[in-house]
């Protein structure tokens, strides 16, 4: 067979995602960091958040199965990432010690610092939501490259604030998926006033439960306060608040509706969460923004319908984020 032939056969092969090796969307995988724009990384970390089964350090693994068949072209943008920026799958983050939370975040931050030196945003998938904790310790605030020294502004959305400062730890587990949100505030990581979380919903088990993200700064959009203002409005109040700042966008699957996105860790099903086409014009809301990376968190593969609707949802999300790099990289290079 010519190589002429073969490369025809396998373009046409690649885009099946049972065909070949697993790699996300199919990109290289290359453990080096050269010659990469866009990294992404899986983080298979579970110990950051105790209240569920413990199965989040799959996420990347499932992503990685599904996400194939998802490499394709942004059709509202007009145009492919894939062209515009190098983009690689690095890997997982080595998590020896899988079983104490706190080495993890810390293993999680050194090698993202590794990343930040070398100027490359990453597009993470969890792992439960810790691992954003740990992402911007490696690559926001003083000395970071990818930041130029400054705190992030961030575009949180989830059903849950994760600013839980009351509690001293969450099952054992000290910088986990619910204290993150605050102390990345407190460590100069995230902006807070210049952040924006959205789509928190359902019957919470204290009244209180939002203030620890009011007294941080944060500007809050509750599920119920989107369904008042409407879509535009929320996007409007997003771009106000994210401004010129270096953003970074943490998704987690639990905003979905538990119908779409069934395989997740904290599932609220008491009312209605975001459509993929809520969630992903959310997302667009950072057209042309200086994004630096985003994640991707809390799935739970052991949960998943059987045709893998939560990963291959997951695996849309990572393919937006990564496009609103890869469409800002095109803008800037004209
Ligand atoms: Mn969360």
């Amino acid at each position: 067979m010519t190589n002429k032939k073969f490369d025809q056969d396998k373009l046409m092969m690649d885009t099946m995602y049972w065909w070949g090796i697993p790699s996300f969307f199919k990109c290289n995988f290359q453990e080096s960091l050269e010659n990469t724009d866009i990294g992404f990384i899986g983080v298979p970390h579970s110990t950051g958040n105790g209240t569920t089964e413990r199965d989040q350090h799959l996420g990347p693994r499932a992503v990685r199965n599904v996400s194939g068949s998802l490499r394709r072209v942004h059709m509202k943008y007009e145009f492919s990432p894939w062209e515009e920026a190098k983009v690689n799958d690095l890997g997982d983050v080595p998590l020896p010690e899988a079983n104490n939370n706190e080495a993890c975040i810390r293993d999680i931050s050194n090698f993202y610092k590794n990343i930040s030196e070398n100027l490359i945003k990453p597009v993470s998938i969890g792992g439960d939501h810790s691992i954003t904790g740990g992402i911007l310790r490696g690559i926001s605030g003083a000395g970071s490259k990818l930041t130029n020294g400054k705190p992030v502004s961030l575009l949180h959305i989830d059903a849950h604030t994760d600013t839980f400062d009351n509690l001293d730890h969450f099952l054992g587990a000290k910088d986990s998926a619910a204290h993150w949100a605050s102390f990345c505030v407190r460590e100069g990581l995230i902006n807070a006033k210049t952040s924006i979380q959205v789509g928190l919903r359902g019957n919470t088990r204290t009244l209180d439960w939002l203030n620890p993200s009011y007294d941080l700064g944060y500007q809050v959009v509750t599920m119920d306060e989107y369904k008042e203002q409407g879509l535009q409005q929320v996007i409007k109040k997003i771009k106000s608040t994210l401004g010129e700042n270096p953003v970074y966008i943490t998704f987690d699957l639990d905003c979905l509706d538990p119908t779409i996105a069934p395989a997740v860790s904290n599932l609220e099903p008491g009312c209605n969460g975001f459509s993929v086409d809520e969630a992903i014009s959310l997302i667009q809301s950072v057209k042309g923004l200086n994004v630096i990376g985003g994640d991707i968190v809390c799935l739970m593969p052991t949960k998943d319908n059987p045709n893998n609707i939560t990963s291959m949802v997951a695996g849309s999300i990572a393919f937006e984020i990564m496009s609103q790099i890869a469409w800002k990289m095109k803008a800037d290079s004209k």
